[in-house]
Order: C-alpha cells, then sequence, then structure tokens
C-alpha cells in the first residue's frame, strides 16, 4: 500500500486529492495547521478515527514556516510520495503580507525539499515530490503560456511560486531528487474559498437569487482567466508524479473567460442580469495585475495522457448548484428567526 503526505490537505486541492488517493488505495497523511477552531471542513467526511483499523487518513499538526516540524512528520510517516499543496494562496492577501506569503510559499518548500532530502539520505528511501506551481508565475507574459514561456510574476505570491518552482528545479539537477512542478492555472469548485472570484460570483448570484442579497463588490471585470474543476487538476498531479522521470507540466483548460464572462454565466444561468447587482470597489483592484492568461497544456496530454474533463460553462453551474443550495439552507434558517453570520463573504481583500 502506499503512502501519501499532503501538505494543504485542508485547503480545495488537498481534499480533493486526498480523495482521490484514497480511492487509488493509498494511505493519505495530511499535515494540518493548528488553529484555535475546526478547518477541516473539507476533509471531515474522510476522516474516520485513527483507532478504527479501518483507517487510511491521518493527520498530523506541521506548518510550512516550521522545518523541525517538518521533518518530524516526514520520520513518522515515511511517505512514497509528498505532494507539497501548502500555500498563502491568494494575490490581493500575498501584496498586504508579502513577508509572510514568501516564508511560506517560497521558504516553505525550500524546507521541505532539504527534508526530505536529508530524509532520503538517512533512511535510503525514494520519495518522490510534487510542487504546486501556478500560472501566476507567468503574469505579464503573454498567452498562451507554456512550460517554455518566461516568468513575470506581478504578486509576491507569483514572485514566491517562481523562487519555489526554481528550488525545485535546484534540487532536482544538484541531488537528483525526484521533483515535479506543475504549472497550474486557475481552477474552481464549490470548495473554493470564498474570496476568490468565482466562488465570490456564485455565492453571491445565490444570495441575491433568494433576496439574501443584493448588491456585489467587485475589482477588475476584464481580468482573463483560465478556469478548470479542480478536480480535474488533481489528476494531474498524480499523474505526473508517475513517470519514469520528473518534469514540469503546465494544466490548464486552453480556454480563456474574462471576470465578465464568469458573471455572464453565473448571473445568466438564475435569470439574473449581473449588471443591476454588480458594483466596481476600488479596494479589490490589485496594485499590479495579471491580463490574460491562458495555458497550453500539450505537454500533460502528451506525456500524462490527460486533458481537462470539465468545461467553463460545466464548471460555472456545478457551482452556482451548490451555492443555490446553500442560499436555501440559509433562507430557511432565517425563515425560522436564526442569526446567520456568512464567513469571508465581503471580507477586505476578497
Ligand atoms: P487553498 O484552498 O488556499 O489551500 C491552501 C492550503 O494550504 C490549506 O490547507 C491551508 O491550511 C494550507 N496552508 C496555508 N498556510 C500554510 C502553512 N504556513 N503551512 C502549511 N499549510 C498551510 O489553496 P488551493 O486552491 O487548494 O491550492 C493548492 C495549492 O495549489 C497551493 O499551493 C496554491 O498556491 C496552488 N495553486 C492553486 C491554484 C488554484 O487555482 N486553486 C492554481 C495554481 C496553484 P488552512 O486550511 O489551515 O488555511
Ligand atoms: O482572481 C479579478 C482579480 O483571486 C482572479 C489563486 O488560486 O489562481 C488564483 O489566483 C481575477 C483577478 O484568482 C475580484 O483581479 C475581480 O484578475 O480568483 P482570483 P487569481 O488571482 O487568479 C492562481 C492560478 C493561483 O495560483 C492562486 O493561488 O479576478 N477580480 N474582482 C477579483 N478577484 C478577487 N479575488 N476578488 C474580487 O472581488
Amino acid at each position: 500500500m502506499r503512502i501519501a503526505l499532503v501538505t494543504g490537505i485542508t485547503g480545495q486541492d488537498g481534499s480533493y486529492l486526498a480523495e482521490f488517493l484514497l480511492a487509488k488505495g493509498y494511505t493519505v497523511h495530511g499535515l494540518v495547521r493548528r488553529s484555535s477552531t475546526f478547518n477541516t471542513d473539507r476533509i471531515d467526511h474522510l476522516y474516520r478515527d485513527p483507532h478504527d483499523p479501518q483507517a487510511r487518513a491521518f493527520l498530523h499538526y506541521g506548518d510550512l514556516t516550521d522545518g523541525t516540524g517538518l521533518r518530524h512528520v516526514l520520520e513518522r510517516v515515511r511517505p512514497d510520495e509528498v505532494y507539497n499543496l501548502g500555500a498563502q494562496s491568494h494575490v490581493m492577501v500575498s501584496f498586504v503580507q508579502a513577508e509572510y506569503t514568501a516564508d511560506v510559499v517560497a521558504t516553505g518548500t525550500l524546507r521541505l525539499l532539504e527534508a526530505l532530502r536529508d530524509h532520503m539520505k538517512v533512511t535510503g528511501r525514494q520519495v518522490r515530490l510534487y510542487q504546486a506551481g501556478s500560472s501566476e508565475m507567468f503574469g505579464a507574459s503573454p498567452p498562451p503560456q507554456n512550460e517554455q514561456t518566461p516568468f513575470h510574476p506581478r504578486s509576491p505570491y507569483g514572485a514566491s511560486k517562481v523562487a519555489a518552482h526554481l528550488y525545485a528545479v535546484n534540487y532536482r539537477e544538484a541531488y537528483g531528487m525526484f521533483v515535479v512542478n506543475g504549472i497550474l492555472f486557475n481552477h474552481e469548485s464549490p470548495r473554493r474559498g470564498e474570496t476568490f472570484v468565482s466562488r465570490k460570483i456564485t455565492r453571491a448570484a445565490g444570495r441575491i437569487k433568494l433576496g439574501l442579497q443584493e448588491k456585489l463588490y467587485l475589482g477588475n471585470l476584464d481580468a482573463r482567466r483560465d478556469w478548470g474543476f479542480a478536480g480535474d487538476y488533481v489528476e494531474a498531479m498524480w499523474l505526473s508524479l508517475q513517470q519514469a522521470e520528473p518534469g514540469d507540466y503546465v494544466v490548464a483548460t486552453g480556454e480563456s473567460r474574462s471576470v465578465r464572462d464568469f458573471l455572464d454565466e453565473a448571473f445568466g444561468y438564475l435569470d439574473l442580469d449581473w449588471r443591476e447587482h454588480v458594483f466596481v470597489d476600488p479596494r479589490y483592484i490589485r496594485p499590479a495585475e495579471v491580463d490574460h492568461l491562458q495555458g497550453d497544456a500539450g505537454r500533460a496530454r502528451e506525456k500524462l495522457g490527460w486533458q481537462a474533463k470539465v468545461g467553463f460553462r460545466e464548471l460555472v453551474r456545478m457551482m452556482v448548484d451548490h451555492d443555490l443550495d446553500l442560499a436555501r439552507q440559509e433562507k430557511t434558517l432565517r425563515d425560522a428567526g436564526h442569526e446567520i453570520f456568512l464567513r469571508g463573504v465581503g471580507s477586505g481583500h476578497g
């Protein structure tokens, strides 16, 4: 039975990846940050009491800012594959918390590489590492972007992902480690954090439809993104670690849409006109923007046999359906006299 360790298991991708690996028969260990409230909502359905002999998912406290802790987890888990998905992943927040973002995203990856290098040296074991890189590394480079496109990041987050990518390449070349860099374009799902634009829109559309909200404040509506479904992208992560040789892979749908297109699709699906509800608030305009991302995933298609299954319209509708359900639940509770406080929605940097 193969053993995987996933940093960022409580995030959107971590939850889909854990499901995927468990279905493949893996034992899955995840790193979780200690928090004063529970932060495991996305994976609660996968978790069983560790005393249960059937349990195959285990959680360990850890943090990418704590190298010693990472080493202890590696010693305890002895994984075959490590997926580094942990990150301060919000681009706008990275302008506000630049040093912290670099510490987690760039230096955190370096800590993990160092810990893994030592672990392999001491134990003689071979461990494969997946590094979750981002299309934000391309930033201002014009589309379509592929593995040869120069990096020109436009945020502390993008710059930190470039550093992590280059550390990974260096450890591959210097120490012969099996490290794969994914270059993942935007991918979304009903589990997407509520301050990313896709989910912010689908949450608002559902609530507006049911009269729970009137307005939605957004930033730059002209930005174009290549939006895919997170469930498809975790398969590409796994496939790229099963190859004979490590390499770098762009993971994308190849289609690019604007934020306006997203609004058209989400609100249109509910017979709403977004122009009556959406207002631009400068607080959501970034100090530097990434205007146009459109990935060329030809290499992943050729080498991994991977391509996105879920298209733009299906993705948006899946998210709207989910969020309309959430809004219905909220309305039922409100109508019964309960006071509801929404987490995240309308927060300062969303
Ligand atoms: P996400 O939902 O924001 O999840 C991030 C995960 O990282 C969470 O589990 C979070 O824990 C954890 N984390 C944050 N700070 C950490 C720290 N200091 N130490 C350890 N873990 C930490 O992100 P995602 O969308 O699943 O993305 C997964 C990875 O892919 C990230 O590295 C992201 O940068 C990258 N990526 C994502 C996309 C995309 O479109 N989704 C595209 C390209 C690359 P908490 O739950 O406790 O916050
Ligand atoms: O913004 C514009 C915003 O925050 C998309 C992360 O997963 O994908 C994600 O980063 C676009 C940008 O995602 C609002 O200016 C307009 O142009 O949903 P987002 P992102 O910045 O592309 C990459 C690949 C990652 O690696 C990251 O981890 O939408 N936009 N109005 C807005 N964005 C937000 N968040 N909120 C707004 O109100």
